[in-house]
């Protein structure tokens, strides 16, 4: 954005970027105590360009789950540690998880035993040996409506950002990674002052368009590792991995600068909209759920400040 800033240049374009990536490689988890099976079924799903991560031990699907983010997972059904059922039910009981399909993939042809699998969380029951081209069709179709579904469970559908309970989850995430990396991290959450007003004197319509022009600045401006979310009616969130307290303060300043700047042609005159915003470091000690108290206490700081500020 150099020079003037047009809003309707800004909405043109939001169609395509808020698009979801549907063309990346589908992704499987495969829990499968036997390291050979485990290899010929990656061998299989590989050669349709189809990501694989193995686990051997069971016990490690939560965290593979949270880190790889399958679109699918194939299960064993016998293994040592806990069965394919067991797991099935525990990845369940995840909000996070409950939509992704689980497959077992397993000889056991006994259809009580199959069946009794499925009604623990399973959408479809394999049986050894299968024919490659089953089983790469299966995956892919489960993947794809999946994919699609959960593209549309997480976004907020006016501007495609993700919505609030994604956002606290990314959130979440973003704080564990942090912690162990040893990174800073940084939260920043944004209110468009006097958004009341905007309604009332230009109509709702515009109102949306304004809500929607701030998300793609948003998305312009901050990096892709960024999370972007909208938080509620004009409230958005932004996670920052990797973000020092100086650097946040700095891009979401100059975001509230330039934002300030955009006029959106309108009668009796063109309107133009500030933000408030709200910004806190992760510290030792806090989980997301602290830290965007933190941050909505600082965005109240900004707020009875006067408004159009950034405060830490
Ligand atoms: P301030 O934040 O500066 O204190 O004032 P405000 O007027 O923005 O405060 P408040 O949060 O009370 O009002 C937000 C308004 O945003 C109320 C609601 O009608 C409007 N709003 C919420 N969601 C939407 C939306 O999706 N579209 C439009 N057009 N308006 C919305
Ligand atoms: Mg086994
Ligand atoms: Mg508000
Ligand atoms: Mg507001």
């Amino acid at each position: 954005f150099t020079g003037s800033l047009d809003a309707s240049s800004l909405l043109e374009r939001i169609e395509v970027l808020t698009h979801v990536s549907q063309y990346d490689p589908y992704k499987v988890l495969i829990v499968d105590d036997s390291k050979a099976q485990a290899t010929h079924t990656e061998r299989v799903l590989n050669s349709a360009g189809i990501l694989t991560h193995t686990l051997t031990e069971p016990i490690q699907a939560m965290d593979a789950l949270a880190e790889f983010q399958p679109d699918l997972i194939i299960l064993d059904m016998y293994m040592p540690e806990c069965n394919g059922t067991e797991l099935a039910k525990v990845i369940r009981h995840n909000d996070r998880y409950v939509s992704v399909p689980i497959i077992y993939l397993s000889a056991e042809d006994d259809l009580d035993k199959q069946l009794d699998a499925m009604s623990e969380g399973g959408d479809d029951f394999l049986t050894k040996p299968i024919k490659p081209r089953h089983l790469i069709a299966t995956v892919r179709n489960r993947a794809a409506r999946a994919r699609n579904l959960k593209a549309r469970m997480v976004r907020d559908s006016l501007t495609g950002l993700y919505n609030h309970t994604h956002t606290l989850q990314l959130l979440d995430d973003a704080c564990f990674r942090a912690r162990r990396e040893e990174q800073p991290l940084a939260f920043a959450m944004l209110d468009i002052d006097h958004f009341k007003k905007v309604n009332d004197t230009y109509g709702h319509p515009m109102g949306d368009r304004v809500i929607k022009s701030l998300a793609l600045f948003l998305k312009q401006r901050l990096r892709k590792t960024d999370y972007i979310g909208r938080y509620g009616g004009e409230e958005f969130a932004v996670v920052l991995p990797d973000t020092d307290e100086q650097s946040a303060l700095k891009v979401l300043e100059e975001i509230r600068q330039r934002f300030a700047e955009i006029h959106y042609p309108a009668q009796p005159q063109d309107l133009s909209c500030t933000f408030s915003c709200g910004i806190a470091m992760l510290q030792p000690g806090l989980d997301g759920n602290a830290l965007s108290k933190r941050a909505d206490e600082a965005l109240y700081k900004a707020k009875h400040g006067g408004r159009n500020r950034v405060e830490l």
